[in-house]
């Protein structure tokens, strides 16, 4: 399959591209390297220094024998996106290519505003090259869990069918944004839903919860192929952010009571839906909602489990509750559902304690690298 990865140098993108080019498919990768500029702007660096796409593409062409194609360029760009649609003809698009920190969107008006501009901006160009180019393509892209919120009903896959005054529809399921970012992401949703009604796009619509990790087939083969790994408050995801203070000796940050509930998958699995997704498209006119985690945590929780196991390791992990600088629901009901990705074939990789030692040892060996500036929230929602 010839697959176009927007956003081919993230956290996702570039494992999901290895993945792809390791089956055999055709791949594309197109990044700006929007985060990479958004991290050094705002001190948040990853882990480990991370090398350009063209030298990971080379480097991963050596190891394996599969090559891979970079563009860099803008995907908000038109004319940029309308030249690599004309000469790639994708069959499929993988659509990452967002600005993905929640606090990130919410420090300030001009954060907030590039957030905004760029993931509206990037998912109507690729309706618009999808539809100009290749209409039959099919496009993947990555929503978020986010989009729901913690609402105090049952969380369905996208949809749900509503009696009113005696009649009944189908509509998506009622969405509220706990941040701008998760904002875009709805407001993504109701594009491709609007465009998929008067085109027949085929479009899978992924709601991830938080990612952990950094290991998968591919990135294992050198160290020059693992992806970014943040730790920062700004674009860390809790989970990792909990293992690099485990590491660093840093009491773990628990926003509030930590009693905020999400379902997290591990990095392999998302590589497993998102390859899932692709081997089974949407139909034409299809807007198929995938609700993408394989396990529940309360952050108290993930935050027990790692210092229990870093401790049984000769790690020093303790965990400090801080005050919460989001605005969310800390006591809350959640249930949603995950069922479609299983019967599409699914495999977890569940959180066992030997898989949280596995992530702990994976991080060790760079103690010395990790800022310890980099750990305490800098964004609040709102100061009240
Ligand atoms: N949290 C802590 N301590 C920390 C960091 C976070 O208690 O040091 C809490 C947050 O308050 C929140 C939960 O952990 O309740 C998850 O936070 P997160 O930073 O891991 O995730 P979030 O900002 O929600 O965003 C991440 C990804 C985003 C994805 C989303 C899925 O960055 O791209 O869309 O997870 S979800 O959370 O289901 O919306």
């Amino acid at each position: 399959m010839r697959v176009l990865i927007l956003g081919g140098d993230g956290y996702l993108g570039w494992p999901t591209a290895m993945r792809l080019a390791a089956r055999g498919d055709d791949v594309m990768v197109v990044d700006n390297y929007l985060r990479r500029t958004l991290a050094r702007e705002t001190g948040s660096e990853p882990l480990l220094t991370t090398l350009d796409l063209a030298v990971r593409s080379e480097t991963f062409a050596a190891i394996t024998g599969r090559s891979l194609r970079v563009e860099i360029g803008d995907c908000a760009d038109r004319a940029f996106m309308d030249r690599v649609f004309a000469d790639f003809q994708p069959e499929a698009v993988v659509h990452y290519a967002e600005q993905p920190s929640a606090p990130y969107s919410m420090m300030g008006y001009e954060q907030a505003r590039l957030t905004l501009h760029n993931n509206i901006g990037t998912t109507f160009n690729v309706i618009w090259s999808v539809m100009q180019h290749v209409p039959d393509a099919h496009i993947v892209k990555l929503g978020t869990m986010g989009e729901y919120g913690t609402p105090n009903i049952d969380i369905e896959e996208g949809w749900i069918d509503i009696e009113h005054k005696g009649r009944s529809d189908r509509f998506l399921f009622p969405r509220q944004g706990g941040s701008l970012y998760h904002t875009t992401k709805i407001l993504d949703t109701d594009l491709l839903w609007f465009y998929v009604r008067t085109h027949n796009l085929r479009v899978t619509d992924l709601m991830q919860g938080p990612v952990y990790g950094m290991s998968t087939r591919e990135a294992d083969c050198d160290q020059r192929l693992a992806p970014h790994f943040h730790y920062d408050d700004i674009f860390g995801t809790v989970l990792n952010r909990f293992l690099v203070q485990a590491v660093a000796g840093i009491p773990l940050t628990v926003y509030g009571s930590g009693e905020q509930t999400r379902g997290f998958l591990n990095l392999e699995d998302t590589l497993q839906c998102v390859e899932l997704s692709l081997r089974s498209p949407a139909r034409p006119g299809e807007l198929r909602i995938l609700n993408q985690f394989t396990e529940r945590f309360s952050v108290r929780q993930l935050a027990e489990r790692v210092c229990d196991v870093g401790n049984r390791i000769g790690l020093e992990v303790s965990v400090a509750p801080i005050q919460n600088p989001r605005k969310e629901r800390e006591d809350h009901y959640y249930n949603p559902a995950n069922r479609a990705l299983l019967d599409l074939g699914l495999e977890p990789h569940y959180l066992t304690d030997d898989v949280l030692a596995g992530l702990l040892e994976r991080v060790r060996p760079h103690r010395d690298a990790i800022d310890t500036r980099r750990i305490k929230p800098r964004v609040r929602w709102a100061e009240r």
